[in-house]
């Protein structure tokens, strides 16, 4: 089946593979990226692919109504792929109404638009919305996220993506719109912005600069490959049920500072330092108000209905993300130029 799929977010990190992965392995389908390009959105990501006959970018804002309504009834999209979203905790807790206005207001204005656009005929049609592990809230020591796991949002981040989840569920329900969603954890690789733990850490140990971990660095986090979480999508998308929701993840779990030493451990070698000089650079600094302990994530069901598994051990996901990086210091300069020295003097002095 043909297929003319709307993407959100599409500039962004999971966005831009995402995008790759349904351009390149789908050329009967028309894909519309519609991307704000806000701080996180940028297009280099997707210099390889910008030519392709079945792409097409349009710059956007998702809670605008009058311009999706529009971009509807051009495309005739029949699916929705949103992964459009403010992304990233720290920002949500010195700035909540960005994370209500983008991710609660444009994914129910996203919702609204594909309901009206498909009431005559809602067969066939997908509403897939890509959401976090961190609705459920904080895990202690034991156990995992499942399915039916009770949300729990403790971050103006995770409470706006739980809002948002309840909302597509609520266009299931209510309207009988065809949804599809996927909780999934910490994901890492090329192209993800240096704000967040293992690229910042990567762009300041190739700077000499302190890598700041928050509290004791006893945290917990379960990474995933990026190019893995695409390809869940992508099985989810073509053979999950409608109205369901399936759980992604590595059973890759990690404390921060153990995940720090080994990235250091790798650079050392890569970079030619001595054992143990990239250590030295590790900072405690103050932690971050309401720092959920632990997130784990039980992906049977997506394993034994779907078939899917990560496919990447995670220190050689790490080392072919740090080679990327190395390789590519021309994309690091450009999106930590301009306004992230101003963010990371914000979020880090005086921590
Ligand atoms: P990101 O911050 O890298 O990218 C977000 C993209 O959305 C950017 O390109 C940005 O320009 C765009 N955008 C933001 N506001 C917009 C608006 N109002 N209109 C149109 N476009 C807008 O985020 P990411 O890490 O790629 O995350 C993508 C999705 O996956 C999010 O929904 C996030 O909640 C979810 N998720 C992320 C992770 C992770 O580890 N990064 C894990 C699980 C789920
Ligand atoms: O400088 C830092 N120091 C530090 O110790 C930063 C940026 C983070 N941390 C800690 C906080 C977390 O315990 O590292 C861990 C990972 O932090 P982030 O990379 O900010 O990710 P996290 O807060 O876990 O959220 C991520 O995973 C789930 C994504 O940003 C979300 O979009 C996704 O939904």
């Amino acid at each position: 089946m043909k297929r003319t799929i709307l993407i959100t977010g599409g500039a962004g990190f999971i966005g831009s593979h995402l995008t790759r992965l349904f351009v390149t392995k789908y050329p009967d389908y028309k894909i519309v990226n519609l991307d704000k390009l806000t701080y996180a959105g940028n297009l280099e990501n997707l210099k390889d692919i910008e030519k392709a006959p079945n792409y097409e970018f349009v710059k956007g804002d998702i809670t605008d109504m009058g311009f999706i309504k529009d971009l509807f009834a051009k495309h005739q999209f029949d699916s929705v792929l949103h992964c459009a979203a403010e992304s990233h905790v720290d920002r949500s807790i010195t700035d909540p109404l960005a994370f209500v206005n983008t991710n609660v207001i444009g994914t129910v204005t996203l919702l609204q638009v594909a309901k009206d656009s498909w009431k005559d005929k809602m067969d066939g049609k997908i509403f897939y919305h890509i959401s976090t592990d961190e609705v459920y809230g904080s895990l202690g020591e034991e156990g995992f996220f499942t399915e039916e796991t009770k949300y729990d949002p403790r971050s103006p981040y995770s409470a706006s993506k739980a809002s948002s989840d309840h909302f597509v569920r609520a266009y299931h329900h209510t309207y009988k719109l065809p949804v599809k969603l996927s909780n999934c954890s910490n994901n890492y690789g090329p192209y993800h912005f240096p704000e967040k733990l293992i690229p910042l850490c990567i762009h300041n140990i190739i700077n000499n600069k302190p890598l700041p971990i928050y509290g004791k660095g006893e945290n917990v986090r379960d990474w995933l490959f990026v190019e893995d979480h695409v390809r869940a999508i992508d099985v989810i998308f073509h053979k999950g049920e409608i109205g369901e929701t399936y759980n992604i993840g590595g059973h890759n779990e990690w404390t921060n500072i153990a995940l720090v030493k080994e990235l250091c451990k790798q650079m050392d070698s890569k970079l030619n330092r001595p054992a143990g000089t990239n250590e030295k650079l590790i900072t405690y600094v103050t932690d971050r108000a309401g720092h959920d302990l632990r997130y784990a994530i039980d992906a049977s069901r997506l394993r034994d209905e779907l078939g899917w598994m990560p496919s990447l051990q995670f220190e050689e996901g790490l080392s072919r993300t740090i080679d990327w990086y190395l390789a590519n210091t021309e994309w690091l300069q450009h999106v930590t130029s301009g306004n992230y020295q101003k963010y990371y003097e914000g979020m880090y002095a005086g921590r």
